[in-house]
């Protein structure tokens, strides 16, 4: 291990802080110690206050390239920058996802912010200001603490949850992450309504978009640099139930997921919530970013020329807390459990077929719709002989759509929705 200069025991810890944060963003080398070793390092010294604690296993557990929690095999199947929450981990756990499971979605890697220094900055023409000067706002992390708070309860889904099986089950070929069904988790958020810091900022009747920055790199593909990431979010919903969300499941918000301050924008596509938001375009002209004009809309030939609108609610889906693959033993009765959800409206309805498709049964349902949340449900299920099986399970929410069999085409692969085919094996 490289020469670390001698500091006093409080100076180090700063140090090893703010080094482990410029090498998570690329900004410094690792002199030939290993992440693994300076996340002991880093485990070793006294947090400073309001700094979320870095686990002890994660020293011991492997990690994908950016993120700082451990991802356990049992728990994340990890996908380049990415960790996918692996279903059966969610069997008998409550009903909000824990930190320690919940998916993680990377444009590049986790910055390791210091909520000391944190500031978030309102600004642009949608702000009152002297005529013809833009308005600045800045507030810190206590500041927004100070404020009424707001808690509720509402899942992160990517656009691209369950994008791997327009491959496997639809045979069509698309771009991005081939994630199955795990890129989604539920959390109880706590935070400040963006509507109140929006207001003390001073809004206009002018605004019509606001557009939240992260903190993280800059995010470069195919060669070009597209920027920070960001997107634009129309100022209605902005108002409506969007949450600048500073604590998860009633924890500190974790690195992983936008410490100190991410953007919570209920029932929408994940990319909606901005996470280690740093600073919020408020804007009287409509805004424009990469992600809501080449990303994050439907290309393809059951979509307008030049593409859908952006995309905001999320679609329908059901999920087996159940690995790929798994076993059942003939002649036993055998409890399935699973959970639905949709960005429409509760989920009011499930009905599972365990025979292929041939015949359905109504699940049990374990919760109440709950819109922008999902319903837990169960079913008996007693195969009688041994061989391949394939379960399914299809959803129906409040405001009466359903899973299809088939997800419409787009090339980027977003919105799956079909019901899918879960394989397992009675033995
Ligand atoms: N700043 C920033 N915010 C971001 C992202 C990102 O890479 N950088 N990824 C987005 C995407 S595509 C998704 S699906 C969600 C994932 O949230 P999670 O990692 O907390 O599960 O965060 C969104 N917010
Ligand atoms: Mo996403």
């Amino acid at each position: 291990m490289t020469h670390v200069p001698r500091t006093p025991r409080g100076e180090e810890a700063s140090y090893d802080r703010e080094r482990l944060r410029q090498w998570l963003a690329g900004q410094a080398r690792a002199d030939g110690v290993s992440r693994r070793r300076l996340l002991t390092l880093l485990a070793a010294v006294p947090a400073a206050a309001g700094l979320p604690p870095v686990s002890r296993a994660a020293a011991t557990t492997p990690k994908a390239a950016g993120i700082v929690k451990p991802l356990p095999d049992s728990w994340f199947t990890v996908r380049g920058t990415n960790a996918e929450t692996k279903w059966e981990s969610l069997r008998g756990v409550g009903y909000h996802t824990p930190i320690d499971r919940f998916f993680v979605r990377n444009h590049t890697s986790t910055p390791v912010l210091d909520a000391t220094t944190w500031r978030l900055k309102l600004w642009g023409s949608g702000l009152r200001g002297a005529p013809g000067v833009d308005r600045a706002v800045e507030f810190g992390l206590e500041e927004l603490r100070a404020m009424p708070s707001v808690t509720r309860s509402a899942f992160v889904e990517c656009a691209g949850n369950g994008r791997g099986y327009y491959a496997t089950q639809q045979g069509q070929t698309v771009t991005g992450t081939a994630w199955t069904l795990g890129a989604v988790g539920v959390a109880r958020w706590r935070g400040v309504r963006l509507a109140e810091v929006l207001r003390r900022a001073g809004l206009t009747g002018t605004a019509v978009d606001v557009m939240p920055r992260g903190l993280d790199d800059e995010y470069v593909t195919d060669g070009v640099n597209l920027g920070r990431v960001r997107r634009p979010l129309p100022l209605a919903k902005a108002l409506d139930d969007v949450v600048l969300a500073y604590e998860m499941n009633g924890e500190p918000l974790p690195y992983d997921h936008g410490y100190p301050v991410r953007v919570l924008v209920p029932g929408w596509v994940g990319i909606s919530s901005i996470k280690w938001v740093g600073d919020i375009e408020v804007s009287a002209e409509p805004l424009f970013s990469p992600w809501n004009t080449d990303f994050y809309r439907l290309f393809g030939p059951d979509h307008p020329d030049g593409g859908s609108p952006p995309l905001t609610r999320q679609t329908i889906k059901s999920a087996f807390e159940l690995a790929v693959g798994a076993t059942f033993t003939a002649g036993r009765t055998h409890q399935l459990h699973g959970r639905s959800w949709s960005g429409a409206g509760g989920v009011r309805d499930v009905q599972v077929s365990t025979d292929g498709g041939a015949t359905w049964r109504p699940a049990r349902r374990r919760d109440a719709p709950r819109p922008d949340g999902w319903v837990r449900w169960s079913l008996p299920w007693r195969p009688s002989a041994p061989g391949p099986a394939e379960l399914l399970a299809r959803a129906t929410d409040t405001a009466g759509r359903s899973q299809p069999d088939q997800a419409v085409y787009n090339t980027q692969g977003y919105l799956f929705d079909a019901v899918v085919r879960h394989a397992v094996t009675v033995v």
